[in-house]
Order: structure tokens, then sequence, then C-alpha cells
């Protein structure tokens, strides 16, 4: 297995606060929107110099309006669908040009950056080719479970019973009516060297910035899923972004956990487990769902049935569920 230092020893966050942002504010995401926290906190895990390579979705859309940029690495852009094609062909250019001593000879990393729809749909081809390839690079996708950037549409992330735009919900629809795609575990599945999922959170601040040091320390392809809340799209109060990122963690909605040369490890267990209404609850995309005990309880038996797949394959124990469910209140939804 490959090893890297900070996952023994964890870089402290103020040492990591004092680094200089690469990703500058007075951008034009949202407020309380996930993304610009989870570039900056990947780009600060980085000890080498990045190429950022995006998938056009709101992170691109609302950073680089010309002719401002919020970036302070280098930054390619091109199409929805071949982000990773393209960080192939940046990656192979430059290991040639080095070998051949046209470039500094220095250690680069090249970083994907791209949303649900640009990965998990659009792009999965291009993603596909270059994990077969093992392409020496790291792919972030910002799941946020929807396209947002076009309107709040449903993608392949998207969770069961969610309202978008494309699944509104109605007398007939309750929503999105299928599952979402498991696309960590089809990524595994590539035999990558490292795949972790991770968000961005307040309890377990080391989570997501460890995973990028270790991952950039992979031979090969790396790729890891980032929950990234989308207060337009789940429809919660802009301050409640980490909150709500916390519930989808303890409710096992959206475990810790990483795939490291195969092997799965699990990074945090809950000591009980809350029920998925707490998560339901908390979001307006999800308010239709709160008299639909049958739909709820299909939703609750299988994410109790993926958490159990997950506790085995990491060797871990089962968990407790909490015995009194304190639902949060509906209130933190926003129509
Ligand atoms: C081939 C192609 N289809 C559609 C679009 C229009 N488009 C631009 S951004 C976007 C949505 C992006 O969604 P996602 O990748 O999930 O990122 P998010 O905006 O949610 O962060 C779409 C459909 C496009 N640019 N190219
Ligand atoms: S729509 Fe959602 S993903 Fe897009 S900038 Fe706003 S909060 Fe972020």
């Amino acid at each position: 297995m490959f090893q890297h230092k900070t996952a023994t020893a964890p870089v402290s966050l103020k040492k990591l606060a004092e680094q200089p942002d690469l990703l500058t504010g007075g951008h034009r995401l949202c407020a309380g929107c996930a993304e610009s926290a989870i570039v900056r906190q990947v780009l600060m895990a980085s000890t080498y110099p990045v190429v950022a390579i995006m998938a056009t979705g709101c992170l691109e859309v609302a950073t680089t309006v010309y002719p401002a940029t919020a970036w302070r690495v280098p930054m390619l852009h091109n199409a929805f669908e071949n982000a990773a094609a393209t960080a192939s062909g940046a990656e192979a250019a430059y290991r040639a040009l080095r070998a051949k001593g046209r470039i500094p000879d220095r250690e680069l990393r090249f970083v994907v950056f791209a949303g649900d729809g640009g990965t998990y749909d659009i792009g999965f081809q291009s993603l596909s080719g270059a994990l077969e390839r093992g392409t020496r690079f790291l792919y972030i996708c910002f799941n946020n479970e929807g396209y947002m950037n076009t309107g709040i549409q449903r993608s392949s992330a998207t969770p069961l019973g969610a309202d978008t735009s494309t699944t509104p919900v109605g007398e007939a629809v309750l929503g999105k009516p299928g599952w979402r795609k498991d696309l960590t575990g089809i990524v595994v599945a590539h035999n990558a060297p490292y795949v972790a999922q991770t968000a961005p959170t307040a309890f377990r601040p080391h989570d997501l910035k460890n995973k990028v040091a270790r991952a950039l320390e992979a031979p090969g392809p790396a790729f890891i899923n980032v929950l990234s809340a989308c207060t337009r799209g789940w429809r919660y109060e802009p301050a409640d972004t980490i909150a709500i990122t916390q519930l989808a963690i303890d409710t096992c909605y959206w475990p810790l956990f990483e795939v490291i040369d195969g092997k799965w490890h699990l990074n945090y267990k809950p000591k009980q487990k809350r029920p998925i209404m707490d998560w339901l609850s908390a979001q307006g995309r999800f308010r239709h769902l709160l008299k639909q005990g049958r739909l709820v309880a299909e939703i609750q038996a299988r994410i109790d049935s993926e958490w159990d797949t997950l506790l085995e394959r990491c060797g871990e124990a089962p968990v407790a569920a909490a015995s009194v469910p304190p639902p949060r209140k509906a209130a933190g939804a926003s129509d």
C-alpha cells in the first residue's frame, strides 16, 4: 500500500488557515455553497503545484467569468463531457516533455473538478477511460445530487424522492423515482488505487484534506466523491450547509470511507445511527415525503442495507440505531 505522511501526522488547521487562498473570494457561487470550501481544502492539502481541470458546472461558471478569475492556479477549461480525457492528455504531455527535458523537472499534480452531472452522467465515459488507462490524476466530484447550474435537473446521483425540475412533485409523482447510482463503487470496480467518499464537516475537519493528500500520492488514478451541499437545490438556509452535511453522515446516508489498493476502510462510525427522517426533514426538496411513511421506510431500509454492506466490506461490527428518533425541525428547510 502506498503511504503518505498525513496518514499519521495531520497538518494543523491553524497552519493550513495561514496559507494563501488559491481560490479567492469575490466569486459568484451562492452564499452557503459547499463547492468553494471544498476547492479551498483540496488546494490547501496539496504540497505540489496543481493544474486544475474543470467540467462546466456551477463552479466553473461562477469562478471564471471573463475577464475575471478566482483561480490562483493554472486552470484548464474544457467541455462538460471530457474533463478526465483532458486530464489524461495533459498528464501524458507533462510526462513526455519532462522526460525530454523540455519543461522544468518538478512534480505537478492534475486535479479535475466536476459536478455529479459531469461525472455520473455526461463525463462518465471519459472518466472510465482515464481510470482504465491508469492516468495519474485526482478526480474530485462535487456531488450536489443534481444539475444545479442549469436549473436543478435530476442526475443519476439524485436521491429517491427528491423534488427537482425534471422530477417535479405532483399527485402522480413523488420526486425522483429511482435510487441513486453507486458511482464510488463503480470507480472501485475499475481498480483505481485510491477511491474515497468524504464531505466538508466541522466535526472531522481533517477528513477531506487528509484524503486529498493521500490521493495525490497514489501511483495511478484517484477519485474522491465529495458530498457538496447546495442551498438552492436542496432548499435549506445558507448558514446550515455544514449542519446539513453532518446529518448526511450521522444518518449513514453518506458514509466516510476510503478504498486503498482495493482494501476498504471506514473513517467514521456514529455511536448511534440517526434516523433518515432527520436528513429528509431538514431540506425542502424532501418536504413532500414527510407524510409518506411507506416511502420513508423504503429509504431507511435501503440506507440500512447499504450501511451493513459497507461495514462488512470494512470488517466492522454493526452500529445500533438511535432508540428515540429526534427529528430535526422541518423549519430548517425552505420551500
Ligand atoms: C454536453 C453539454 N450538455 C449540457 C450542457 C449545459 N450544462 C452546463 S452546466 C450544466 C449542469 C452541471 O451540473 P453538474 O455537473 O451536476 O454541476 P453543478 O452545476 O451541479 O455543480 C449543464 C447541463 C453543456 N455545457 N454541455
Ligand atoms: S446553485 Fe447550488 S451548487 Fe450552484 S452555486 Fe448555488 S449553492 Fe452552489
